[in-house]
């Protein structure tokens, strides 16, 4: 989908390791979904990003179905407790993948965590594919976590960790984890493929530092500031141009919002015919405005209009 290695995942995968664990990540990257085109190559046919070819590097999507390699990875390899690394876009395919498994030996917990787990934990922890989630920083849980496990225990009252006992245990935040006090990310568990990010229209090695965790401040000319939060969601919900257990997915599918003054398909228009409206002339407006509409003619207005922004802005 995405490339940049995931932090999050990478300091998990160095945490259970310096605890004597045997790591295997499964990632997603690579598998292209069967209903719709995502990452790079969507940006690239709304004129977002300028087209970059993995092919030319060797590197080739995925021929199988995630679920089945999944599934093959977890036969294999064997695995004593299973994590999902889950944002609101990928609650689907987590899903997915989760059912894929779900004959895989049962005493073996599946634990959600990232970002969907921490804001979402009370929508999603009814799902019956999930036994636990880890809501908000995963270091310290995923060792006490590893070291419960480890030890036969029945893994109860860990800090940050929603584990479901026959009801649900809800245990408290710990403190914030300490930067200094974290291992190295480990890079080992991804593939060589996953180091490869299309940026400007090239494709460059790149690695992943963290800049969201550490600063109490909210200064608003930082590249942290968006990452605070607001209450969209709430206002949408309250406003009721979304449905309450409305999952958002992939940005470039249809959108999950019913707008009165604003509809899906007038979304979609607008996401393909932005950057002709910002780079194009005021005079070319009215064509653009036809180029928004999902129809032939539409459709065959925006390739003409798409053929030029890229000659001329490559
Ligand atoms: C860096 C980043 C990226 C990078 C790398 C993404 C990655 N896979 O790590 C790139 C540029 C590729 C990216 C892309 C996208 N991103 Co982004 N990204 C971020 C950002 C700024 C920082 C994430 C990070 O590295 N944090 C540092 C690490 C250490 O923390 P962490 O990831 O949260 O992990 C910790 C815990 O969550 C937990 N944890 C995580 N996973 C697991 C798993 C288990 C089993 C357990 C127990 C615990 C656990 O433990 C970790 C250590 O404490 C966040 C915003 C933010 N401030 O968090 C947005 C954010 C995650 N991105 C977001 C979005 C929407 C996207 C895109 C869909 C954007 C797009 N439209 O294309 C894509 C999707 C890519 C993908 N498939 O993941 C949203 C998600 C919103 C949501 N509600 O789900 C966020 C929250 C920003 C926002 N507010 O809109 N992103
Ligand atoms: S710019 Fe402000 S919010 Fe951003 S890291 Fe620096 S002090 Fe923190």
């Amino acid at each position: 989908m995405d490339n940049l290695i995931p932090a999050g995942v990478s300091l998990l995968s160095a945490v259970l390791k310096s605890e004597g664990c045997e790591v295997c990540c499964f990632d997603t990257t690579f598998y292209r979904p069967a209903d719709f085109v995502t990452g790079d190559e969507a940006r690239a046919m709304t004129l977002q990003v300028k087209r970059t070819n993995f092919s030319e590097l060797g590197i080739h999507p995925k021929p199988n179905a995630a679920e089945a390699d999944f599934r093959a990875l977890v036969a294999e390899f064997q695995p004593d407790l299973i994590g999902f690394s889950v944002i609101e876009c990928t609650h689907h395919l987590a899903l997915t993948l989760a059912r894929a498994i779900a004959d895989y030996r049962p005493e073996v917990p599946r634990i959600w965590g990232n970002v969907h787990a921490t804001f979402a934990a009370d929508r999603i922890i009814g799902a019956p594919e999930i036994d636990m989630l880890c809501v908000g920083e995963g270091e310290v849980a995923i060792r006490a976590l590893a070291r419960a496990l480890a030890a036969g225990r029945r893994p109860s009252g860990i800090p940050n960790l929603w584990i479901k006992n026959g009801g649900v245990e809800r245990n408290a935040l710990a403190p914030l984890v300490k930067l200094d006090d974290l291992p190295e990310q480990d890079w080992e568990i991804w593939e060589r493929e996953r180091f490869f990010k299309p940026m400007g229209g090239r494709i460059w090695v790149t690695g992943t530092f963290e800049m969201n965790r550490g600063c109490p401040y909210s200064c608003m000319y930082c590249v942290n500031y968006p990452y605070h939060g607001t209450r969209l969601r709430e206002i949408a919900e309250e406003k009721g141009y979304i449905a309450r257990d409305a999952v958002a997915g992939d940005y470039r599918k249809d959108t999950i919002m019913r707008m009165p003054h604003l509809s899906p398909e007038e979304i979609k228009g607008l996401q393909r015919t932005f950057p002709l409206y910002v780079k194009m002339p005021k005079a070319r407006w009215p064509e653009i405005l036809r180029a928004e509409a999902p129809t032939p003619e539409g459709d065959r207005v925006y390739a003409a209009l798409a053929q030029e922004y890229t000659e001329r802005h490559g």
